[in-house]
């Protein structure tokens, strides 16, 4: 693990600032298609695309716990998350990956965040409404309380564009609203990030549910396709998926979610336009639509498993996320110092 912040310590200096990125998944689970398609796909993008950008990619264990979660299963899902952000395309070269425990930075903005936010605003965040809903008994404080860690996340680094799917936006605009209110107390500190959504894709449904979002922490696994679901497994997964009974393949989030749903998947994977592929498939059956479908979608998740199997066990990993956090931590803690000094905490003068 990276040292701990040290006001007395001197540090090597940080480069001048270009554009930042962030983003983190949590390790609850599996990844699943959702998080492929609005989230680690869209980081692969753009790290061809923003050629002057530096990218903070993390693996946010701190979120997870905010859930009950088993040791040794947490253990599993963090290396696995960082092996499919590897696999996906994620080239380390460009990009630091890091996990989020071992910059303990975040820990500290994130008290600072809620000493920043107010309770209604916490308690406004519909994902917490839904978390909270699906768990009557014993609701950690840290629920609650995540999006301030989130905040902290993203404003640590002073990161300008931070990608993530639809079910974030909430919590991006309010990360928002808690930089400009730090700022307006303390002095120009934090720079307001903006969100990136995908253009399709941005929230993938659920196969058994499309009304509902594709989640890994799903019970039901027919409604989820993970990133390492055994290829005959996912095949069938797209075939059973839920439609509507009139026939005809054509984008209706109301009236035909499922089949929607299952464009976006087809349109995202491809880059193929949903007006085009209505066109395609006009006078087609579903049958048919979803036999094609089941193979693109194996054709997609072939080579993540491939390089997946590559790096799960190769120390080749640990160098990376050593790398990732070194680098994340230089940043973090010269942003903790100038927090600490606005506030007037400490003895930083
Ligand atoms: P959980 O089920 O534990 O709440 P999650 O999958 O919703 O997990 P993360 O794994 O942290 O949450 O999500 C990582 C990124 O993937 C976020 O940017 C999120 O917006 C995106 N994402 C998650 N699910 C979907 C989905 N169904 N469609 C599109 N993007 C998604
Ligand atoms: N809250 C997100 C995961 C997450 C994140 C972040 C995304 C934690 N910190 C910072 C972008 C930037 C989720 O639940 N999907």
């Amino acid at each position: 693990m990276p040292n701990k912040s040290n006001p007395k310590v001197q540090q090597k200096p940080i480069p001048a600032k270009g554009k930042r990125l962030v983003s983190g998944i949590k390790p609850t689970g599996q990844l699943t298609l959702g998080n492929y398609i609005g989230a680690l796909r869209q980081f692969v993008k753009l790290q061809d695309e923003l050629k002057d950008t530096e990218f903070f990619i993390f693996i946010a264990d701190l979120h997870a716990i905010t859930t009950p979660q088993d040791r040794q299963e947490l253990k599993k899902n963090i290396r696995s998350v960082a092996a499919l952000y590897l696999a996906c395309g994620l080239d380390p070269e460009k990009v630091n990956l890091f996990i989020q425990s071992e910059v303990n930075e975040h820990a500290v903005l994130g008290y600072i965040m809620e000493s920043t936010a107010y309770i209604g605003e916490m308690e406004r965040m519909t994902q917490y409404k839904d978390k909270k809903g699906k768990q009557p008994e014993g609701i950690r404080t840290s629920l609650l309380t995540y999006p301030a860690l989130m905040a902290a996340d993203i404003l640590l680094y002073d990161a300008d564009i931070v990608p993530i799917g639809d079910d974030q936006k909430q919590h991006l605009e309010l990360t928002r609203n808690l930089a400009t209110r730090f700022n307006h107390l303390y002095g120009d500190t934090f720079v307001v990030p903006e969100g990136f959504f995908p253009e399709t894709g941005a929230r993938i449904m659920s196969l058994s549910d499309p009304t509902k979002k594709m989640d890994k922490s799903n019970d039901n696994a027919k409604s989820y396709i993970m990133l390492l679901d055994d290829l005959g497994a996912a095949r069938n997964k797209i075939k059973s998926a839920i439609t509507d009974s009139d026939g005809i393949i054509k984008y209706d989030v109301k009236k035909k979610p499922g089949i929607s749903n299952l464009l976006t998947i087809y349109s995202s994977l491809t880059d193929t336009p949903i007006k085009e592929l209505e066109s395609i498939y006009k006078g087609k059956s579903y049958s048919l639509f979803k036999t094609d479908l089941a193979e693109i979608v194996a054709d997609a998740l072939r080579p993540i498993q491939q390089n997946y199997f590559e790096y799960i066990n190769n120390p080749r990993l640990d160098e990376i996320l050593s790398q990732g956090a070194e680098r994340a931590q230089l940043i973090a803690s010269r942003k903790i110092q100038k927090v600490f000094k606005k506030m007037g905490l400490g003895r930083i003068k």
